[in-house]
């Protein structure tokens, strides 16, 4: 039999060409060549079998679409990347804490330089201009994704961003009060809050935000907070947000329940050993002093009972404009619960019915699986193995477990397929583990047992499936999110990209398709059906203001175009359309403010134009019916032309303007 015939046959049922959707148009022989073309091209290429059909899994041929749509974190870069998967072409990246030239974002444009001066510490402390953007999360409807806004976490300050998949622009940067880091910001099942858990407990209650370490023990908080979402705005409430103290654990990753845990957040937890570090001091380093006990708690928290708490005056007190409650009311409310949990756990994950909560701690080469229902049994019969420091009461580990498994070597995080299994990285072993559920999903002996493994390349830390973490995941891909890449790619300098690996789980046996080299740093991320993307393609209309999703106040009607002085500013109200600037002459004096406010008054897909201006940190992406604003002082005479920094049209080299600066 031919190559190609054993191709196509494994191929025929393929993620990439589908076996129920219109593109299932398998030819069945090979194309143009008359037999033997592909067989050439794979012996002239030096394919294997294997990676040939890897090569028809995850090509999507000119002009059509990936089948899914993978937002990745781009850690310290501050922004999201957009992937289709199963190409893993980079489609997009979405600024968010940090200034982008190209999409004009914070690069001399007020709207945005405003926002990421808001979303910063305030009160003297500098407007932040980087963020290490963690955690992509997709809003949710009734526990599915609804594709309608991306919620990003800050590990660096502490804060949420949140972008609309409108227009997939950043709309609000969020600084969360009383908290500086955070690691996880996670939308409960129809978005209603924004749950973020805090990283590095500050002592917030104190004045000036100030204690000695020392006072570690007694004046360093945490907090988990709950942001109250908006998704018609795409705003947060502080009012309605509420914040509950918790010890001074390093608080870390978080899911929220659904089904049988439905109302329960759970939160990792490292260093309950509350080591300070010190190694100059003659004490142990941090890692050192954090690793001495066995297990760590997971937090256990009704969140759904904070909430009526949080709205009773008496229960809570306002601190730094956002309600808290303490621990120790959270504790005689019955609002959190800890659970032993293997040391220095990082992924906590929930399977798509909520029936299981599944931990990983990265010293055991076990995962443990713990059964919602017993939780809520555990809580109810209040028969404890003790309290923490602070007296939060400690579930006993063997009333709450239902599983145990044994994975591999540093088992990190987990997600899930709509089949009932479970896909575990490990981050020592550089493996995939897949393994399965218990009841409902796979009854008897067919339950909690390993049946596959694939190596990754190399140290993997997320891994990704499509809708993972909802009550619907779609299977077909895991992306495996490896933090080194080793040899995977030519030798591009000290600094190496991190790989994202595409992994066939649509058979029995897990599969590499394909290395995917990255930008920034990923850490996770969320994949929904392409689909889903409802994004427009031109502003809804003429003079859209992209941060608050309407009309802008400042935009212009073409043919109303006019430059207004106040004193020593001077405002420019022009227009942009293929291929000139109106205004395109702007006199100023020496000393003088500028404001321009540009209209694009183009309606047509694509015609996007920028504005540049010589000399000045100014960049605006001038998309389709939007209104961009910039500001400028004219601080020394001379002559700054401007120009169109996108390719608009045959006539984009003529699209210019003069900023004329008069001496004084
Ligand atoms: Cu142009």
């Amino acid at each position: 039999m031919k190559l190609t015939t054993v191709l196509l046959a494994a191929a025929a049922c393929s993620a990439l060409i589908g076996c129920n959707g219109e593109n299932a148009k398998v030819p069945a022989q090979p194309s143009g060549g008359g037999g033997g073309g592909l067989d050439a091209i794979i012996q002239a290429r030096g394919f294997t079998p294997d990676e040939a059909e890897a090569a028809l899994k995850v090509f999507v041929p000119p002009g059509r679409h990936d089948e899914f749509l993978m937002f990745t974190s781009g850690g310290h870069r501050g922004s999201v990347m957009l992937y289709g998967l199963p190409s893993m072409r980079l489609l997009k990246e979405i600024p968010v804490f940090s200034p982008d030239a190209w999409q004009g974002w914070a690069q001399g444009e007020v709207e945005s330089a405003e926002m990421l001066e808001k979303g910063s510490f305030g009160e003297g402390m500098p407007t932040l201009t980087w963020g290490d953007l963690h955690h992509p999360q997709i809003s949710l409807t009734a526990g599915k994704y609804d594709g309608e806004w991306l919620a990003v976490s800050d590990k660096s300050a502490g804060r949420v961003g949140i972008v609309s998949l409108k227009d997939l622009k950043t709309k609000l940067i969020f600084k969360t009060p009383n908290t500086v880091s955070d690691h996880h910001a996670i939308f409960t099942d129809d978005s209603e809050y924004l749950v973020q858990s805090a990283y590095f407990p500050v002592p917030f209650n104190e004045p000036n935000g100030y204690a000695p370490i020392e006072s570690y023990k007694e004046k360093y908080k945490s907090v988990a907070s709950f942001l109250k979402f908006d998704r018609k705005s795409g705003t947060i409430g502080l009012s309605e947000s509420f914040q509950i103290e918790l010890p001074p654990y390093f608080q870390d990753m978080s899911i929220l329940g659904r089904g049988p845990s439905a109302g329960l957040l759970f939160i990792n937890s490292l260093n309950t050993e509350m080591s300070t570090g010190g190694v100059m001091e003659g004490k142990p380093a941090m890692e050192v002093g954090a690793s001495q006990h066995e297990m760590d708690y997971l937090h256990v928290i009704d969140w759904r009972k904070a909430v009526t708490v949080a709205a009773e005056p008496s229960k809570s007190k306002a601190v730094n404009g956002i309600r808290v409650i303490s621990l120790a009311t959270a504790i005689s409310e019955k609002l959190i619960h800890f659970i032993p949990e293997s040391k220095s756990p990082h992924g906590v994950d929930l399977a798509p019915g909520g029936e299981y909560v599944v931990v990983s701690g990265k010293l055991d080469p076990h995962v443990s699986v713990y059964s919602a229902t017993k939780i809520k049994n555990a809580i109810a019969k209040g028969v404890f193995d003790g309290k923490d420091a602070f007296g939060v009461p400690i579930l006993k580990y063997d009333d709450c477990i239902s599983a145990h498994v044994e994975t591999g070597l540093g088992p990190l995080h987990t997600v899930f397929d709509g089949d009932g299994n479970a896909y575990t990285s490990h981050f020592l072993d550089s493996t995939i583990i897949k393994w399965t559920l218990g009841e409902p999903y796979n009854a008897g002996d067919k339950a909690w047992k390993v049946v596959d493994k694939v190596a990754v390349h190399y140290n993997i830390g997320h891994l990704q499936a499509p809708g993972s973490n909802t009550t619907s995941p779609y299977g077909r891909y895991v992306v495996a999110l490896n933090k080194w890449s080793v040899d995977r790619f030519p030798p591009l300098g000290p600094l190496h990209p991190q790989n994202l690996q595409v992994v066939d789980i649509s058979g029995p046996k897990m599969k590499v398709l394909s290395d995917t080299p990255t930008i920034g740093e990923p850490h996770n991320s969320q994949i929904m059906p392409m689909e889903m993307l409802q994004a427009w393609t031109t502003y809804p209309e003429i003079g859209w203001d992209a941060v608050r999703m309407k009309r802008s106040a400042f935009a212009t009607e073409q043919g109303k175009e006019n430059v207004k002085r106040v004193g020593n500013v001077v405002t420019v109200n022009g227009t942009v359309t293929r291929s000139h600037y109106t205004p395109d002459i702007v006199r100023v004096k020496q000393g003088d403010k500028v404001v321009f406010n540009w209209t694009s008054v183009e309606s047509a897909r694509d015609a996007t134009h920028g504005f540049g201006i010589h000399g000045f940190n100014v960049n605006l992406s001038l998309d389709p019916g939007a209104t961009e604003r910039a500001e400028i002082t004219a601080v020394k005479p001379g002559v700054y032309p401007y120009y169109c920094t996108e390719f608009c049209s045959a006539l984009h080299m003529e699209m210019t303007g003069w900023l004329l600066v008069e001496p004084k």
